[in-house]
């Protein structure tokens, strides 16, 4: 097992620290500020990690991104070649409106095992564990996706619950899951939550649906893999120069539908460090001389799943 404990350790970690950076910018109305935080303390601490490190997924491309870039290279240059994708804060607008389920999130694999998205949108639909294998695709349209997925629960549409970004370009798949009945629970921001919802009984979220950004995309395919959920995707490209960076990024069927297994291959560490309370983790809490920090940990080869809390000294 090439992802060990001192792997689990050390990304845990670099999540705490980003977090900690962040909270400190909690209600301050500045999301430029509270991101740029995170970053710092995320590559500071993934500096520290004896890893050969690449960023696939990150803050950008290299010409607009000065940390955490894709294709930066992290780590001490020694250890095992590691694939990493970071969102040092996910959801930048919560932390300075200081509103619930800001995150600091990363995912790790071995070298080659995650897919180089693009930082263009994709279409989502993820549903939770112990369904028949391949139950949801983004061809059925919404409509028959609910019906399949009341059926396999035995159900009825009007029992279940869709969780999606409130954005206008989902207005239609509103339109179809009211005249289904199904409960509607929005989320303002925050999507790689959003999937993670599915995973987790006790959120009552029985499928995921809408577009929102593809780096998220990876990043929530990660932790649902640990939980054995399912996940399609497709990316959407608005213009020529999205086309353009696809292409560069090696993607050679634009139209392709993704699964958890062509997004994240083999084994992986995903960990995300509450910023500000939510559904999922507490927030970062200020305790005089320590922080006192909630993370989630999953590692698919050793199938850890836990929650654990942590005190970093000031
Ligand atoms: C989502 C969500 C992010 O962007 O991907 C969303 O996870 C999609 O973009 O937290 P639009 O805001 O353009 O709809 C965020 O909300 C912000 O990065």
């Amino acid at each position: 097992m090439s992802l060990t404990d001192y792997h689990i350790k050390s990304f845990v970690k670099t999540t705490e620290k980003a977090a900690i950076g962040a909270s400190l910018y909690k209600g301050k109305g500045d999301k430029i500020g509270a991101d740029q935080a995170a970053v710092d303390k995320m590559r500071i601490e993934l500096n520290n990690i004896n890893m050969k490190g690449r960023i696939v997924i990150g803050e950008g491309e290299m010409d607009e991104a000065p940390m955490l870039y894709i294709g930066e290279k992290v780590g001490n240059n020694s250890g095992n070649e590691l694939d990493i994708a970071v969102d040092p804060l996910e959801g930048t607008n919560f932390t300075a409106k200081n509103l619930p389920n800001a995150l600091s999130v990363l995912a790790v694999t071995e070298k080659g095992n995650l897919l180089h998205a693009p930082d263009t949108y994709m279409e989502k639909i993820a549903v939770g564990p112990n369904l028949p294998k391949n139950i949801i695709d983004l061809d059925f349209g919404v409509k028959k996706n609910i019906k399949i997925l009341a059926e396999a629960k035995n159900t009825t549409p009007d029992k279940l619950t869709a969780c999606l970004l409130k954005r206008p370009r989902h207005d239609k798949i509103v339109e179809e899951l009211k005249s289904l009945n199904v409960k509607i629970n929005f989320i303002t921001d925050g999507d790689v939550s959003g999937v993670i919802f599915v995973s987790n009984p006790k959120s009552n979220i029985d499928i995921y649906i809408g577009t929102g950004g593809s780096p998220e995309g990876i990043l929530a395919a990660a932790a649902l893999k640990c939980f054995d959920c399912q996940m399609q995707t497709r990316f959407v490209f608005q213009d020529d120069e999205e086309v353009n960076r696809a292409k560069k990024a090696g993607i050679l069927d634009l139209k392709r539908k993704y699964y958890i297994k062509d997004m994240v291959k083999g084994d992986v560490i995903f960990c995300a460090t509450g910023v500000t309370s939510g559904d999922i983790l507490s927030g970062v809490k200020d305790l005089g001389k320590y922080y006192e920090t909630e993370s989630l940990i999953l590692h698919n080869s050793s199938k850890t799943n836990k929650i654990i809390k942590s005190k970093l000294k000031k």
